[in-house]
């Protein structure tokens, strides 16, 4: 049994994620969570909201309430719309619990005292008329790499790169649009992260178990050179500037900057989780690599924008802080989702977000339909034909067809009981090949974190299973030899076992009602081994069935008109 960490990048406080977001990091974690489960392996699924930056008190500002109050009733909002989509999180945390500011504390200690902080005094962005400093994505104008006339204070969405917000042409203020800005002199805490380029680098080049698109983005930044960066802002809302209660001189005004302390949620979401537990140790299993956490297997979710931060910033503060923290072995990063190949927007009207969707159907629907286009080789458009089209066919059809059939046809004819009689043959043989070979390849995708093939596979395996239905036809052969029929119909409930079981990371919901009409008890819900010789005569003879309710409604042509005119679509 292994053990195996896995954390999604934490969903961002200010407002509920939309499909793409979820389909790029909570949602695949969440599957492969399950299948690791599946496999019996020990594994904790850590996320939380991260809540701290100007975007959240600008919202509260807005809202007009406080910033804590605000970031309250978000991180409710969320945590609800993860329970709609069944994130099996072990727990979902805050990064502004009284853990994360103490853990972000330290780091920032022990990193001063390997003499890897420096305070500088720099220039930043002041705007006159909103009284403030303006941080990050608040400064907007043109990027100096590549022109751009929008790019962001922090990273410029058209090269890509990330950017310091004086560096821009032409800025203004995002909250206002105001051009009345100066530059004034402001002191910051920097990391030193340009004295852990050769640590970083050894790092990602032994990181084997990268798969390629989060290590060709990991080596692009090394190539480029690691830049020091600020870690504190000119801000209230955020972790203070402290040391055991302590406030740094002159740091009466500023806290961390969020991006500083958000992947250290990681480990004080873990902390929450275990003080939750009353096993307030229990973290130190997952994270230090002198408790236990050697033997962990770690790995990480997110959109290729989080990898910068998840390859450099965060190693160079575990690794700089030279303390045995547990480093990630295995970045997964996602591509876009996009709206019929745009952007997802609230005030254009476009996309689906996720407390929407689940008003209009199932959540195994949408959960099906954004991994089986996981954006993993390239970005994947949401659109809706082939949301609709994706459902009534493999959903409905090829999966809700096959269960419903071969579990009214048990009842109807063998009176709901596993029929034991009949010997199996040819058909028998060649399904049982067929599920080997596919099995085989489907547990491979897994491990390799291959979403959408294992989704095509799972798919395969439950067309080989109709396949299979058209060859021995049960239906057919009752009439001239019941026990030959018997087989068909054993035979087609132990696939109908086995897919719900294959079904589960993907569509648990639908997953569980299969296997509950079947009785099948939840020690046997496991992933199967390929090589097991009775795959498909593992149910016990004579065990009673009921078939489930419809699984799976088609969707139809003018639901899909009436969507496509209240959430955007092609044209
Ligand atoms: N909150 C993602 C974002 O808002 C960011 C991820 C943090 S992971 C530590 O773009
Ligand atoms: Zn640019």
């Amino acid at each position: 049994m292994a053990r195996i960490l896995i954390t999604s990048a934490l969903p961002y406080i200010n407002g509920i994620k939309h499909l793409g977001n979820l389909a790029g990091s909570m949602l695949p974690a969440d599957v492969y969570a399950r299948f690791k489960r599946l496999q019996g392996h020990e594994v904790l699924y850590i996320c939380a909201t991260d809540e701290h930056g100007t975007p959240a008190e600008l919202a509260a500002q807005k809202d007009g309430v406080p910033v804590q109050a605000y970031c309250d009733e978000q991180h409710e909002i969320q945590r609800a719309a993860g329970e709609g989509f069944t994130l099996s999180y072990d727990h979902f945390g805050r990064s502004s619990s009284a853990q994360n500011a103490a853990l972000t504390q330290h780091f920032a200690h022990v990193l001063e005292e390997r003499g890897l902080l420096e305070e500088r005094t720099e220039k930043q962005v002041y705007s006159i008329d909103d009284g403030r400093f303006l941080p990050d994505r608040y400064v907007e104008g043109t990027c100096p790499h590549c022109d751009f006339e929008k790019a962001r204070g922090d990273q410029c969405d058209n090269c890509g790169r990330l950017l310091d917000p004086v560096e821009l042409k032409n800025p203004y203020s995002a909250v206002s649009g105001s051009t009345n800005i100066e530059i004034r002199d402001t002191t910051h805490l920097y990391l030193l992260q340009s004295k852990m380029q050769d640590d970083i680098r050894e790092w990602v080049e032994a990181s084997t178990e990268w798969p390629q698109l989060a290590k060709s983005i990991a080596l692009k930044w090394l190539d480029e050179g690691l830049q020091d960066r600020a870690i504190t802002r000119d801000l209230s809302w955020g972790i203070p500037v402290a040391y055991e209660g302590k406030v740094r001189e002159g740091f009466e005004d500023k806290v961390f900057y969020v991006w500083f302390d958000a992947p250290i949620e990681y480990i004080g979401a873990t902390q929450e989780y275990s003080e939750k537990l009353g096993k307030p140790e229990e973290w130190e299993r997952w994270w230090r690599t002198d408790k236990g956490a050697d033997d962990v297997t770690y790995v990480q979710f997110m959109g290729k924008d989080n990898v910068a931060f998840h390859t450099v910033s965060f190693p160079v503060t575990m690794i700089g802080s030279r303390e045995p923290w547990k480093l990630v072995d295995r970045l997964k990063a996602f591509n876009w989702v996009t709206w019929y190949g745009g952007k997802f927007s609230t005030s254009m009207n476009r996309g689906v977000f996720m407390d929407q969707a689940l008003e209009l159907l199932p959540v195994d629907y949408w959960r099906w339909y954004l991994m089986a286009n996981a954006p993993e080789g390239s970005d994947a458009a949401f659109t809706w034909e082939g949301f609709q089209a994706a459902v009534n066919s493999d959903l409905a059809n090829v999966l809700g067809n096959f269960v419903n059939r071969i579990t009214k046809y048990c009842k109807s004819k063998f009176d709901g009981q596993l029929p034991a009689a009949g010997t199996p043959g040819e058909d028998e043989a060649w399904m049982e090949a067929e599920l080997k070979t596919r099995l085989k390849t489907l547990m491979q995708h897994y491990e390799e974190m291959e979403f959408r093939k294992a989704a095509a596979e799972t798919r395969a395996i439950w067309a080989a299973g109709n396949e299979y239905l058209t060859r021995a036809e049960p239906w057919v052969k009752y009439k001239n030899d019941v026990d030959a029929a018997a087989v068909g119909v054993r035979t087609g409930l132990n696939l109908v076992a086995l897919f719900g079981i294959l079904a589960q990371p993907f569509i648990p919901t639908a997953a569980a009602k299969i296997l509950d009409a079947l009785g099948i008890p939840e020690e046997n819900r496991k992933m199967p081994n390929p090589d097991d010789d009775n795959l498909l005569d593992a149910l016990p003879h004579g065990m009673k069935i009921s078939p489930p309710d419809v699984l799976f409604s088609k969707i139809e042509d003018a639901q899909v008109a009436e969507w496509t005119k209240r959430f955007g679509g092609g044209q």
